[in-house]
């Protein structure tokens, strides 16, 4: 029989590529050197650092999956999602940075995108050089982007495009948006365009007063006729199909990284209970304390096996976006869960930002409701099992 680690129960580590150990390795050194040393401190002044995109292209953590001429890694989706794991284990917020910029933005624009699109914005997003945005969501429509109220006017030579984005990840620093629009020339179809910061009647406001996610900046984009060319569309894709693409890789990549946020709150608990005492011992010595840590330890251990079979799965072009809303369903309900439970297992510290628990806690509301809430992936899960549709 073989030891036991119990911070790698199933042996993940074993069953990845040296590649992808060498990846999920720097991720982590430069997560742990260059962002938890800054996390607290921006989560506290709700500030956004626009140059930590260039220091995460510098290490090669914009578009891991993206290929090498376009300057991304050409890595493994397993790889990408333990850069996610890796970063999201200081702060969801910053994992957000990335991940939109990777799937949200640079996937876009490479897999919908003509290669002129490719070579003006994929290796400046990569290098950080560029942020990138994503406008799906409105304030009318959420859950059900397929009411959006954008449109994209044909006029000469290209498209005339009115409309508000809300809650949208980056967009007040943004250079590159990835926009979803109802076009009249294409039967009111959805179609995607790249607009570009400066354009005018384009601007993008942030949205203040956030208790949650404050590491990352947040913000409407409000397009008041902006005008662009033909070649600001995206001609490779329509209807919701193209920016649910999108959402399946960056959904993925979420079901890894609340799996690190989780796996934070885990190791705190434990930490914390064998040094604290009470009633004479450590905390930990208590059943409870240790009830609460097996389960703790079982749902990560499972929800990170769940994420390499899927990740496997997405590196053979087989997996299905049902098997995608079950991992980020359940892994961020597991997570929220665990940050809850980690944030009481350190009693009034709990509530401290020293401590760093409730600020994944608050974070991880944020991440059970983006990119399809909790309660849609059940519906979309439930719709594939008895062929009924329950949103409308
Ligand atoms: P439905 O009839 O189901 O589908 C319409 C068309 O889309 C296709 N499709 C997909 N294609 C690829 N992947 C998927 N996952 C797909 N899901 C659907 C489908 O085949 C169909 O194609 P076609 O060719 O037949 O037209 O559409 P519906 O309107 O009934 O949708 C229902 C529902 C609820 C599943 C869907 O609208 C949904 O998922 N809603 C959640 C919205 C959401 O996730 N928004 C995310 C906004 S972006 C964001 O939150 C970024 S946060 C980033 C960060 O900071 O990290
Ligand atoms: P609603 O759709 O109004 O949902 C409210 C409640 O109703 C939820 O509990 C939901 O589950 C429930 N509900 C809705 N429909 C049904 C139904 N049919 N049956 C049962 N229950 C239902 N969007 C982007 O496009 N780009 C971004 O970069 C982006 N970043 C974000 C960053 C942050 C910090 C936040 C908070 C959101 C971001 N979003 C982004 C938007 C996010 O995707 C939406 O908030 C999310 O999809 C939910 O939409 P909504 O807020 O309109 O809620």
């Amino acid at each position: 029989l073989g030891s036991f680690d119990w911070e790698d129960a199933f042996r993940l580590t074993d069953q990845l590529e040296e590649d992808e150990r060498m990846i999920a390795d720097s991720a982590r050194t430069f997560a742990q050197e260059s962002l938890q040393t800054r996390v607290t401190q921006a989560f506290e002044e709700e500030t956004v650092e626009p140059e930590i995109f260039r220091e995460m292209g510098e290490m090669g953590l914009l578009g891991v999956t993206v290929p090498e001429e376009y300057g991304g890694l050409g890595s493994s989706y397993v790889a990408y999602g333990l850069v996610a794991r890796e970063i999201e284990r200081v702060d969801s917020g910053y994992r957000s940075m990335m991940s939109v910029q990777s799937s949200l933005v640079m996937y876009p624009i490479y897999a919908y995108g003509t290669e002129e699109q490719r070579k003006k914005y994929l290796p400046k997003l990569a290098s950080g050089e560029w942020i990138g945005c994503f406008g799906l969501t409105e304030p009318d429509a959420g859950s059900d982007p397929a009411g959006m109220k954008t449109r994209a006017e044909k006029i000469d030579g290209g498209y005339r495009i009115s409309g508000s984005k809300m809650w949208i990840s980056n967009s007040p620093i943004a250079d590159v948006f990835v926009v979803w629009a109802k076009s009249d020339a294409h039967d009111g179809k959805i179609r995607g365009f790249v607009l570009e910061k400066g354009m005018k009647g384009l601007s993008a406001p942030k949205v203040g007063n956030k208790l949650s996610l404050r590491a990352s900046v947040t913000g409407e984009i409000v397009m008041d006729g902006v005008e662009v060319g033909e070649d600001a569309l995206l001609p490779h894709v329509e209807g919701l199909k193209g920016p649910f693409g999108c959402l399946n890789r960056a959904r993925y990549g979420i079901a890894w990284g609340v799996m690190g946020a989780a796996e934070f709150c885990w190791h705190g608990a434990r930490a914390y209970g064998l040094d604290r005492k009470q009633f004479g011992k450590p905390i930990a010595q208590t059943q409870l304390f240790q009830k609460k840590l097996a389960d703790m330890q079982t749902e990560i251990s499972l929800g990170l096996q769940a994420c390499l079979r899927v990740g496997r799965l997405m590196d053979e072009a087989k997996a299905a976006p049902e098997m995608i809303s079950l991992i980020k369903r359940n892994n961020c309900g597991k997570a929220l869960d665990i940050a809850r439970m980690s944030r009481d297992m350190h009693g009034g510290n709990g509530i401290s930002a020293e401590f760093q628990v409730i600020r994944h806690m608050v974070n991880l509301e944020t991440v059970n409701t983006y990119e399809g809430t909790h309660d849609i992936h059940a519906l979309i899960l439930g719709r594939a099992q008895t062929g009924l549709q329950a949103f409308f």
